[in-house]
């Protein structure tokens, strides 16, 4: 597309500058447009093939060095939040965020109140497990609805849930469970997990697929559940927002399937975020030693893992000799080493108009954000990354149009990047 806009441009240009020139001038500018028409067609042939056949964006971590970029400074707007996971904003401007042992707090005018929301029950807080994202209910300001994904249970017999309870500002009542994965495992790895609203009211949540060897389920590694259509886990799940069953779910006439599936494949999406100008959902996934990945996530799609991966084991064995396999989808980027991603969003404030459009993926363990540029066909284009020296848990965009960042830490923080 590139080549032919560049064209056009140029023609626009040369035309305005004989715009007050002869007839016969401004008809040798449109024959020099006719005659360029072949060789624009073969550029957009020849781009969109590239398009296709390019193999993913690979990128070494050890980036973060990279100096924050001048036209922004980073403020920290809260801190003493104990491994803060996610955020949302309330109406009024208040500030709702969930803490991993199992804590809501809110922040009214930018003070952080120093007691816990009431009405939260227990949560498995262990290794990654405890209480994750959390979001509002599409009509909060109607029915005062807030979502929070969790993980629940022991050691030895966990699982992830969704709940929902209604907000009155001051504690959680009704605190109710709305989806649960159908299986229990042990240990506490690899719960997922993102919740985000599409524009049909209907909400997507990542599940994990439950954790690394030697975790088994059902007699085999629990990773390959990620390739099992029947489980809940290595899942993105679509449910209706009382947690009944979209009638357009991709797997609801396979008799074998869970009807909540809408993806699979995944191994443990920690970033997801859909993109209201494409309509398109991103999700970030973490491998196990190098091979995370970005992907443009679809109803139905098949993401590969453990089947097809640029992953290895973290004794540095193989996982599957496959990167890429038919009938499964390709990542746009992939991380070795790990950049471990949790937090992703989607620009579209006013502050930063030069990133409107891109995806903000957080690290982990590089400390850093990724923003990704996209052409015009969703393909990644161009990483840059942007230092925050600390564990990067989440990302989002606030009401302002400024981006947020929370620390993952004992002491995390929240942090706004002002031009
Ligand atoms: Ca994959």
């Amino acid at each position: 597309m590139f080549p032919i806009d560049r064209k056009l441009s140029t023609t626009i240009n040369v035309y305005n500058f004989i715009a007050v020139g002869s007839a016969i001038a401004l008809l040798g500018v449109l024959g020099c447009a006719t005659q360029a028409q072949p060789e624009s067609a073969t550029a957009i042939q020849t781009e969109e093939t590239a398009a296709q056949s390019n193999p993913p964006i690979t990128v070494q971590a050890e980036r973060s060095d990279v100096g924050v970029n001048p036209d922004f400074q980073n403020v920290t707007v809260l801190e003493n939040l104990e491994h803060p996971w996610g955020l949302v904003w309330l109406p009024d401007g208040s500030i709702l965020i969930t803490e991993r042992p199992g804590r809501v707090r809110i922040a009214r005018d930018g003070v952080l109140d120093p007691t816990p929301i009431p009405g939260v029950p227990e949560v498995f807080a262990e290794n990654q497990g405890g209480l994750m994202d959390i979001a509002l209910h599409p009509r909060f300001e109607e029915n005062r609805l807030v979502y929070f994904s969790y993980s629940h249970g022991t050691n030895s017999a966990n699982r992830t849930r969704i709940a929902r309870a209604t907000f009155d500002g001051g504690s959680l009542s009704n605190w109710r469970i709305i989806f649960e994965v159908s299986q229990t495992k042990n240990r506490g790895q690899h719960f997922g997990s993102r919740l985000v609203w599409l524009p049909d009211g209907t909400l997507l949540a990542s599940i994990g697929d439950g954790g690394n060897p030697p975790v088994e389920l059902e007699g085999e590694l629990i990773r390959q559940q990620a390739q099992n259509l029947g489980s809940h886990l290595g899942k993105v799940i679509r449910i209706n927002d009382d947690g009944s069953i979209p009638s357009d779910n991709p797997f609801v006439n396979n008799a074998g399937a869970a009807p909540e599936v809408w993806s699979y494949g995944h191994r443990n999406i920690q970033g997801l975020a859909f993109d209201p100008t494409t309509n398109q959902v991103w999700a970030t996934e973490h491998g196990s030693r190098g091979g995370d990945e970005m992907n443009r996530v679809e109803a139905g799609e098949n993401y590969g893992w453990p089947m097809a991966t640029h992953s290895r084991e973290y004794s540095g064995g193989l996982i599957s000799p496959e990167q890429s396999l038919p009938g499964m989808v390709d990542p746009k980027v992939v991380w070795t080493p790990a950049i471990a991603p949790s937090g992703l969003a989607v620009y579209t404030g006013a502050p930063f108009p030069e990133w409107r459009g891109d995806l903000f993926a957080g690290g982990l363990v590089s400390r850093d954000i990724r923003r990704l540029e996209l052409d015009e066909s969703g393909g990644v284009v161009n990483q840059e990354s942007i230092a925050i020296g600390q564990r990067v848990r989440d990302v989002r965009q606030g009401p302002d149009g400024l981006l947020y960042v929370l620390t993952d830490a004992s002491n995390g923080r929240l942090i706004r990047f002002e031009p």
